[in-house]
């Protein structure tokens, strides 16, 4: 079981293509070391995942057998996974994902959206982890006969709606999905174009979105030389970086890119404009260094009387809280001294204290005293709280009840 991704910010996905033929990166990373190395890189540059895929999906590219896409990933995953790096894995098939998770994956980056794998939904539902649909149409040998579409946006974003139907029919939890509209794949340059204009639209599904633009042709062929040529793959991390803004201006929940720290930069540029323009003062840096250092408190349960019924007053119920707050924890490792961090052990009481105290009726008034306690500590930038309450009084069987919220220092 694992949760998406909410680092406080657009999240990045970093790719590690294990493969000898992918449009970018093809060969590079098919040696284990190599893939090792460069998903350790990706994580240190700030991935919130890495995500690593053993079957090219550049369009006319022929399928790899499920064992040898099995053979390519498992090892990466197995390695990055035990050393701590967050993993996605790339792939559209049920056994490849389930040997994945098993191996330590934590979301499955599925370019089908469920469709090339009918055994998928069972996989990912079963195990709850995050799942990413794909706007998809075939297989990557015949995909570009398939980019005919008389309104694109709306195609796109009504082909997505059935795949999340599917989704939710086989059981996947809500809360676990994220919706991408698959730029390049069945679509021209203009498609995409029209997607990325349209962002709000994709949004408009009420999941999160991912996008994927690094390096692809529709950038290439839009730098194009006064011959026509394509800017080549390995010159257009700028061309990335600039829709890496536009996603971010957009609100989408993540990007899929090759190089981290560029995008990273971008995003906190692109964040700090939306929060300025917002009307909001943006993230104060808290002693020069990066406020999209995190730390994460999670599934901290307490007993506590909070609810508008009597019964809840009474009995209590647990309530399960998340807190990650943002702040640099530059001189704390500069020093490796607790006093220049916050304690999360103490952070971990006064959230208890606050959860098992003073009954509120309300789960929102709670995150909010929550959020407060975060804030307290005038390093934290900003923090997202989220409460859980599994117990809450639904007379229907479900899973859980959540509030999040998010504050930054102003
Ligand atoms: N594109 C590629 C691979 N995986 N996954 C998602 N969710 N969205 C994409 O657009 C996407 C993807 C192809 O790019 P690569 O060959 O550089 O990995």
């Amino acid at each position: 079981m694992s949760e998406l991704p909410t680092p406080g910010r657009c999240a990045v996905m970093g790719v590690l293509n294990v493969t000898p033929d992918s449009f970018s990166d093809g060969g590079r990373y098919a040696d284990l070391d190599a893939a090792v190395a460069h998903g350790i890189g990706l994580w240190r540059e700030g991935a919130d995942l890495v995500d690593v895929g053993g079957e090219s999906t550049r369009p006319g590219a022929d399928r790899v057998p499920a064992d040898e896409e099995t053979r390519r990933v498992i090892p990466a995953i197995t390695a990055l996974a035990a050393g701590g790096v967050p993993i996605s894995v790339d792939t559209t098939r049920a056994a490849v994902a389930a040997a994945a998770i098993e191996a330590g994956a934590r979301l499955v980056n599925d370019v089908s959206g469920g469709l090339a794998d009918p055994a998928m939904a069972r996989v990912v539902a079963d195990a709850r982890v995050p799942w990413v649909l794909m706007h998809w149409r075939g297989h990557s040998r015949d995909m570009q006969e398939l980019a005919r579409y008389d309104d694109v946006v709306a195609e796109v974003v009504g082909e997505l709606a059935r795949r999340v139907d599917a989704a939710l029919a086989a059981g996947v939890d809500p809360g676990r999905l994220v919706v991408d509209p698959g730029l390049g794949f069945a679509k021209t340059a203009e498609h995409n174009w029209a997607l990325l204009a349209r962002l709000d639209a994709v949004r408009g599904l009420g999941l999160p979105v991912l996008v994927a633009t690094s390096r692809k042709s529709f950038l290439g062929r839009l730098l194009a030389g006064p011959d026509g040529s394509p800017r080549p793959v390995g010159e257009r991390e700028d061309a990335t970086v600039a829709t890496t803004v536009l996603a971010v201006l957009a609100g989408v929940w993540g990007v899929r890119v090759h190089e981290v720290r560029r995008n990273l930069d971008a995003i906190r540029v692109a964040e700090a404009y939306r929060t300025a323009r917002a009307g909001a003062a943006a993230p104060v840096p808290s002693g020069g260094g990066s406020t999209s250092d995190r730390i994460a408190l999670r599934g901290l349960r307490v007993r506590g009387r909070h609810g508008v019924y009597a019964e809840e007053r009474r009995a209590g119920q647990d309530f399960v809280v998340d807190a990650v707050l943002e702040l640099d924890t530059g001189p704390a490792a500069a020093t490796d001294d607790l006093a220049r961090t916050v304690n999360y052990g103490a952070l971990a009481e006064s959230l208890a204290a606050v959860v098992a105290g003073e009954p509120v009726d309300l789960i929102e008034t709670l995150a909010d005293r929550l959020v407060r306690v975060c804030l307290r500590d005038e390093r934290v930038a900003g923090a997202e709280v989220t409460v859980h309450k599994p117990g809450a009084p639904i007379p229907l069987a479900f899973d859980d009840v959540a509030v999040t919220v998010r504050r930054s220092r102003s």
